[in-house]
């Protein structure tokens, strides 16, 4: 392998060249916005993306104790605002909840996370674990895969109302606030990405931590494909039960 680092526009390229490993092209999707997801599947997806959605100001937090520019955490802090909320505001915590009551979830059971599957959570604590060891900038470049979101989130709002009438639009509000912050933070994890890996081995590990994320991303959606679609959750074939332990019963 040539040693001769790429171009920040080759670099670029080959960052965005990975979206054809995206979970918009999991099955488990194509099948949500071709409408063909049944009420209990997306139900599943809210319920265990929840456990994503509040790992992410962990993981976020994680880049901030290990990041000593403080230009970078100023800027970084807001994503953490975006998700837990400013003092006083809603965050996008609070706008999952929304969304898992449009889809029929008490937010109880989702803030319980019985409903989290254990794939799913491995998938994501091996998100938030990443971050706290790897270097800072590793742990912010990681965060590209939302290069892809704008299109994923778009899409969600172009097609549920129209296959999930059952569905509360106001519980939409989520995807919507995501287009644009989604954005703002591709930009500002795009120009970490630049300028930390000049030399051809460090962008091939910054593809290689960037793939890491894909198969985050999308194991969380094989968890789930082997529950709500398959029907062959955890231990489903030593009980019915969903294997959560609450006590020794007696
Ligand atoms: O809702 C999402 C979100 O808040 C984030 C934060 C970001 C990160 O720091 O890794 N990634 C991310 C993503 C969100 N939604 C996913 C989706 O499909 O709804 C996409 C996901 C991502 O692309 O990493």
């Amino acid at each position: 392998m040539t040693d001769t680092p790429l171009s920040p526009a080759e670099f670029e390229h080959a960052l965005r060249a990975k979206g054809a490993y995206y979970h918009v092209h999991h099955p488990y999707h194509v099948a949500m916005y071709e409408g063909r997801a049944s009420r209990e599947q997306i139900q599943g997806w809210v319920a265990n993306r929840f456990y994503y959605q509040v790992n992410i100001p962990l993981k976020d937090a994680a880049i901030l104790a290990n990041c000593p520019d403080r230009d970078v955490r100023r800027q970084w802090l807001q994503r953490l605002l975006d998700h837990d909320g400013a003092p006083g505001q809603e965050g996008g915590i609070e706008a999952w909840l929304r969304l898992g009551q449009a889809v029929g979830l008490d937010p109880e059971q989702l803030r319980s996370q019985e409903l989290v599957l254990p794939g799913v959570r491995f998938a994501v604590d091996a998100y938030v674990n990443f971050a706290r060891r790897a270097c800072w900038q590793e742990a912010a470049s990681s965060s590209l895969t939302e290069l892809f979101a704008p299109h994923i989130h778009q899409s969600r709002l172009d097609a549920w109302p129209r296959h999930y009438p059952w569905i509360d639009p106001a519980g939409y509000q989520y995807f919507r606030n995501r287009l644009s912050q989604a954005r703002r933070d591709v930009e500002h994890g795009l120009a970490i990405t630049l300028q930390h890996y000049r030399t051809r081995e460090g962008q091939e590990r910054m593809l290689d931590i960037l793939q890491f994320k894909l198969d985050i991303l999308w194991t969380m959606l094989d968890a789930m494909t082997m529950a709500y679609e398959l029907d062959r959750p955890p231990y489903h074939s030593v009980t019915t039960q969903r294997a959560w332990h609450r006590g020794v019963t007696p």
